[in-house]
């Protein structure tokens, strides 16, 4: 993404009243998820969707210097399954000009409580329309665990389809107020992406997990309509069903960062170093852990107040999100 401009951190007095409410941002604290208004257009829209198809055929404007180890990479050779790749934002100018949208930045900021957003990571994923294929099925999970390395308990991802998404379709599905929960123990097979697990021990695994916190499972499909989105906590869990519709579906999940976001050590129990892909990517700070600010892999996409004019301790007016720098934590 280095040849990209970086964009200006304001947004259109019609995008402001596109922010989330403080009623909304409380509602997210609270249930760990949240269905946004229309972010973007339908030309918008249009345009990732064509974008994604000119990336499938292998339209890249620079690939990844090295090819980490966990990087999840379809091609064609690989069929008719899910298709899930990862650093589209890096890899393709047009799909990350879109995906940098300041507004997407700026809801994220509301609802993280933050005054830096950066992306973390960017996958584009396909499913393709067969309802007896097995890898359309997303088992439950949430994205913390793969981000272990990562010191931030405020991340969190926007889901964004290329049309409607409904119950039909497979629509992302979480798990409401699962990010409260405290956790059973310590197992290093949760780091592990769920491409890699069994789905009857990801099932098992939420029971447990719920029973341990007196909780209900309770299961809330996202329906999505065209241009807007739907935003997790990092530790929602969340999964999807098959695609039962007769077209593809079609998203990207934009992961998200917020600005004090930074590596961490952390150890597995076998006493080994978990590692995250960024870490043979990214440039390198002064103490030589990895740089989850580095620009090219992990640009901002917003920064300072909600209006982005330097004074990050401006409120909204009109009863929108109050955007503070430095607020509590959700
Ligand atoms: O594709 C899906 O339904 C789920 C995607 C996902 O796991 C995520 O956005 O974190
Ligand atoms: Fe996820």
């Amino acid at each position: 993404m280095t040849d990209l401009a970086t964009p200006p951190f304001s947004l259109t007095e019609q995008e402001r009243s596109l922010l989330p409410s403080d009623a909304d941002i409380e509602f997210y604290a609270g249930h760990g998820w949240y269905l946004t208004k229309k972010l973007f257009t339908d030309d918008e829209i249009d345009e990732l969707a064509a974008a994604s198809e000119r990336y499938y055929g292998g339209e890249r404007d620079r690939t990844l210097p090295v090819r980490p180890p966990k990087l999840a990479y379809w091609d064609p050779t690989k069929g008719d399954v899910q298709r899930h790749n990862d650093y589209v934002h890096y890899e393709h100018d047009a799909i990350a000009r879109l995906l940098r949208k300041p507004l997407i930045g700026a809801v994220a900021a509301a609802l993280a409580r933050c005054d830096e957003i950066r992306v973390f990571q960017s996958t584009l994923i396909y499913k393709p329309p067969i309802v007896a294929e097995p890898t359309n099925l997303v088992p439950w999970h949430f994205d913390k665990h793969y981000w272990s390395t990562s010191s931030s308990e405020r991340m969190l991802t926007a889901f964004i389809p290329f049309h409607d998404c409904a119950e039909e379709m497979g629509t992302i599905t979480m798990v409401d107020g699962s990010h409260r929960w405290r956790e059973t123990g310590r197992d290093d097979s949760v780091t592990r992406h769920f491409a890699q697990r069994d789905p009857g021990d990801l099932e098992r695994a939420l029971a447990q997990n719920a029973a341990y916190n007196n909780a209900g499972v309770v299961k809330i499909p996202m329906i999505i309509p065209k241009g807007h989105m739907s935003f997790h906590h990092c530790r929602t869990y969340h999964g999807s069903d098959t695609n039962r519709s007769p077209r593809p579906r079609r998203a990207v999940s934009l992961h998200l960062q917020d600005g004090e976001n930074a590596y961490r050590l952390f150890e597995l129990g076998t006493g080994e170093l978990l590692a995250y892909n960024h870490d043979v990517l990214v440039r390198r700070l002064p103490d030589g852990r990895p740089d989850y600010s580095d620009p090219d892999f992990c640009p901002v996409i917003w920064r300072g107040g909600a209006t982005g004019n330097g004074d990050p301790n401006q409120a909204l007016e009109g009863g929108h999100a109050s955007l503070r720098l430095g607020s509590a934590a959700s």
